[in-house]
């Protein structure tokens, strides 16, 4: 998400040795500079990060720890705006109301079914999305489908006006108890009045807690003006910038805060519902130092992992019992957690190979694609229990799901073998096993679990 200015400042920070002489400064900063205006960092921004950088680390002596230090602390300085909220903050009093605003196509409609997803998931709350969208018909439509897949309930009238869809939808959500309202509305091409006279009026009516400034980050400085813009004639809380997965330098989320006196909120990067990723400085401080985020990964996972049935699964595994189905619900759970290149940036030390990755798709993959495949094929029986799959039945699975008998061979075999490996890891000196099986796979001798690349 942010593997461009991680690598700016990991290659500065790697220029500076322990002790070291008023010249690698030089060199250090000469080079973060330039990278990060390459990045699309604001000028301003990049010239007071460096004047900073230069005078603290001179100051307390030139060295690792120091450049360090004053790194970490100008980039918590430039991210923050003290006393603003960081990441989602709740009303005092329920409902929280949230409205979406920003140009056509900056990702609002897709921004607001991610809120939503992110409050129900990870912090279990009851959400109601409003369509104040009433522009174009498909704009409804499109929000009912996003709303569905993730069942969240949705407001919506396609012969209502914004304000009275929303006056209907806060009146449903007092009722009915909702924790959080958010508000979808209308964009337009490019700023004018009579939207901003529409935005307006929906405002009022809503009286909303916070005011999200959606923004598309490929637009880099752009983005930046027109937040300005909206800041100045209707007043934002938060800017989501989305579409940080494109070729976005990710410069933009540097300086932004700064430039536009309220604090990024989130970050959007890439279509799918899961991913959302909160703006929370201090660990996008760590994540561009490169020390991971692992607060931010745990909380996902505690969230995505039901702890019930994770024992569960760990006792099957244990008894050798791990079947088809226990597999299909393991990709539901990792489904949850986001695309796999944004997990591997937030553990520290995997940036890189977050970027090797790149954007695998665990749910499309073609190994995953030929194990679901198979599994439809299968009968429940056959599902619960691999053993009863013998030759007649494989040539029936083969033909089912149009694959050679080979591959289903292949895959089954490669299925107990993850199943028998899991077993031995649950047990006594399992971790030792696993680093047994890591060092070989590393090797490029393993066998692989079904799914991994190999
Ligand atoms: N790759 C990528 N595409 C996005 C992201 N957010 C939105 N989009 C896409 O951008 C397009 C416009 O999004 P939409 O939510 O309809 O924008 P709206 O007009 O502001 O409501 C859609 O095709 C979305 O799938 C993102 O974070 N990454
Ligand atoms: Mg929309």
């Amino acid at each position: 998400m942010l593997d461009t200015l991680t690598d700016s400042f990991k290659n500065a920070i790697g220029k500076i040795r322990f002790h070291d002489d008023a010249k690698a400064l030089k060199k250090a900063t000469t080079e973060l500079k330039k990278s990060l205006l390459k990045a699309d960092v604001h000028h301003k921004v990049v010239k007071d990060l460096i004047a900073y950088v230069e005078t603290e680390t001179k100051k307390n002596g030139v060295g690792k720890d120091n450049f360090l230090k004053a790194l970490q602390d100008k980039l918590s300085e430039i991210l923050t705006i003290e006393g603003a909220p960081k990441g989602f903050t709740f009303a005092s009093k329920p409902p929280t109301v949230v409205l979406m605003i920003g140009l056509q196509g900056s990702g609002k409609t897709t921004t607001t079914g991610k809120l939503a997803y992110f409050l129900k998931e990870q912090k279990k709350k009851k959400v109601l999305v409003i369509a104040a969208d009433l522009q174009r018909l498909a704009a409804v439509e499109q929000l009912k489908q996003i709303t569905s897949q993730i069942e969240i309930d949705l407001v919506a009238d396609e012969g209502a006006t914004p304000t009275q869809i929303v006056k209907q939808g806060l009146a449903k959500a007092e009722k009915e108890l909702y924790d959080v309202v958010i508000i979808d509305t209308a964009g337009r091409l490019a700023i004018d009045d009579e939207l901003m006279d529409e935005l307006a009026e929906v405002k009022k009516v809503a009286n909303p807690d916070e005011l999200f400034y959606v923004a598309d980050a490929m637009t880099g400085q752009d983005a930046v003006r027109t937040a300005q813009t909206f800041k100045e004639k209707i007043g934002i809380t938060g800017v989501i910038l989305t579409k940080f997965d494109g070729d976005a330098k990710g410069g933009v989320a540097l300086g932004l805060t700064q430039q536009v006196g309220v604090p990024l909120r989130f970050i959007g990067a890439g279509e799918k519902m899961p991913d959302l990723e909160q703006f929370i400085s201090d660990r996008i401080v760590s994540r561009l130092m490169g020390a991971g985020d692992v607060e931010s990964l745990a909380e996902k996972a505690a969230a995505a992992i039901d702890p019930k049935e994770a024992k569960k699964m760990t006792q099957k595994i244990k008894k050798g019992q791990f079947n088809f189905n226990d597999f299909l619900n393991q990709m539901e759970q990792m489904k949850k957690l986001g695309s796999m290149k944004s997990i591997m940036g937030m553990i520290p030390g995997m940036g890189n190979m977050a970027k090797q990755i790149g954007d695998m798709d665990l749910e499309n993959s073609d190994e995953i694609k030929t194990i679901k495949a198979m599994v439809s094929s299968m009968t429940p029986k056959e599902r619960e229990n691999p053993d009863l799959l013998n030759n007649t039945r494989k040539r029936r699975l083969a033909a089912g799901a149009g694959l050679e008998q080979m591959h289903v061979n292949r895959v089954l075999k490669q299925f107990k073998n993850a199943a028998k490996m899991a077993k031995k890891m649950s047990g006594k000196g399992g971790m030792k096993d696993m680093q047994k099986m890591m060092a070989q796979m590393q090797g490029g001798g393993g066998g692989g679990f079904p799914g991994m690349p190999r």
